[in-house]
């Protein structure tokens, strides 16, 4: 049944779904996604990098890392008044998320009592909060929790096979581990992966199988387009074929029905039928504001203009999260509170 929530997905079936006629797979992804969500909202999260470059792990995609060359103006850690400031800006813009990036292999305990004095700056706000410091221990999860932070972010990126064509720093297990403290501490989930890598299909397939047949589905799965950045070593990557992207988010939508589906990073190169495809196909969280952690992403009147086309709205918190949504907000869809309760069943 469509919407069925399932954690024995095997990769055969993962590909098979992936190889349909797209108008079947989109077919099957929209009865995902509206057995769970109403198919017309869109949630917004907005990122800061609060610790920016220099950081020790060699991941290829990536602009921060200090093996490579690139055109990045490092940054310490940033005061709480910089950050609550920038995170007013962004829920008077319409985000109802912030979430705050650190450019570490894994933050000292230190360092983790800083963030989350930013991170108690933001909650203050009415805002849910999520953090992404790269690999964490139990403790340290366990504090973040008790903190009130609601998400952390930590992406397998690709397939376990592809994982050491991309970064030798650390393995695909590590990130399982850190996974695994954050999911035991009680704190939401977000984790995904990048696209455009120069990895093929049966990656693609094992990447969303993995994330698919975790313990419990993370709450939220962001689907990054890779941002090919000048100096980093995937800066000539062959461009995906956008369709590929599409049918990335449709089987996302299908195996991780409850999930939100975040199409992430990559949107600034994108063409609006791109985009609206993959809302098609079961997507229904962006970024918004006019950068991601170093690189650009659209400005928030071409976003307005492109759910105004068609015809769809920002929702007032994700729709799993509709009580956390702070007060004033817009009114939650008629659909939410359902789609709050099967939500729940995503984590068992
Ligand atoms: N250092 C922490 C970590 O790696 O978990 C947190 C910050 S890191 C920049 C967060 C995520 O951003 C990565 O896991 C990766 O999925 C994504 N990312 C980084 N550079 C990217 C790029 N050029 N294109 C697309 N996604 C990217
Ligand atoms: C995620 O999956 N994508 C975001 C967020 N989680 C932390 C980061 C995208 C970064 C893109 C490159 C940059 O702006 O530095
Ligand atoms: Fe560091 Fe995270 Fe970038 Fe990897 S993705 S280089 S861990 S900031």
């Amino acid at each position: 049944m469509a919407g069925t929530i399932r954690h024995d997905w095997t990769r055969e079936e993962i590909a098979a779904l992936w190889e349909r006629p797209l108008p079947d797979l989109i077919l099957l992804a929209q009865q995902a996604h509206r057995a769970h969500f109403p198919a017309d909202e869109v949630q917004l999260s907005t990122l800061l990098s609060i610790k920016t470059g220099l950081c020790p792990e060699d991941c290829a995609y990536c602009p921060q890392s200090a093996h490579h060359n690139t055109e990045l103006e490092p940054e310490r850690v940033l005061d709480v008044e910089t950050v609550v400031a920038r995170a007013r800006e962004a829920k008077a813009a319409g985000a109802t998320r912030y979430c705050m990036g650190a450019a570490w292999r894994r933050p000292s305990d230190r360092q983790l009592e800083k963030v989350i004095d930013l991170v108690q700056g933001v909650r203050a706000l009415g805002m849910e909060t999520c953090v992404t410091l790269g690999m964490l221990t139990a403790s340290q999860a366990q504090r973040l929790a008790e903190a009130g932070l609601d998400y952390y972010n930590h992406n397998i990126d690709t397939s376990p096979e592809y994982y050491g064509e991309i970064i030798t720093t650390r393995s695909f297990d590590d990130r399982l581990e850190t996974l695994g403290h954050v999911r035991e501490a009680g704190l939401k989930t977000c984790c995904g992966g990048i696209v455009g890598m120069g990895e093929d299909r049966a990656d693609r397939v094992a990447m969303v199988h993995t994330l698919a047949t975790l313990p419990e589905h993370p709450q939220s799965v962001p689907i990054n387009l890779l941002v090919r950045v000048p100096g980093t070593p995937l800066q000539d990557a062959e461009p995906l074929d956008p369709f590929e992207l599409v049918r990335t988010i449709a089987v996302t939508r299908i195996t991780m029905p409850a999930s939100a589906v975040r199409l992430s990073a990559g949107r600034e190169e994108m063409d609006d039928a791109t985009q609206a495809l993959c809302l098609l196909a079961g997507a229904n969280s962006f970024f918004s504001g006019p950068r991601l952690l170093t690189t650009p992403n659209p400005q928030a009147d071409r976003d307005r203009a492109l759910l105004d086309r068609l015809g769809m709205r920002p929702v007032a918190g994700e729709a799993a999260d509709v009580d956390a949504a702070p007060a004033g907000a817009a009114e939650p869809s008629p659909c939410a509170g359902r789609a709050s309760a099967d939500a729940a069943t995503a984590s068992r």
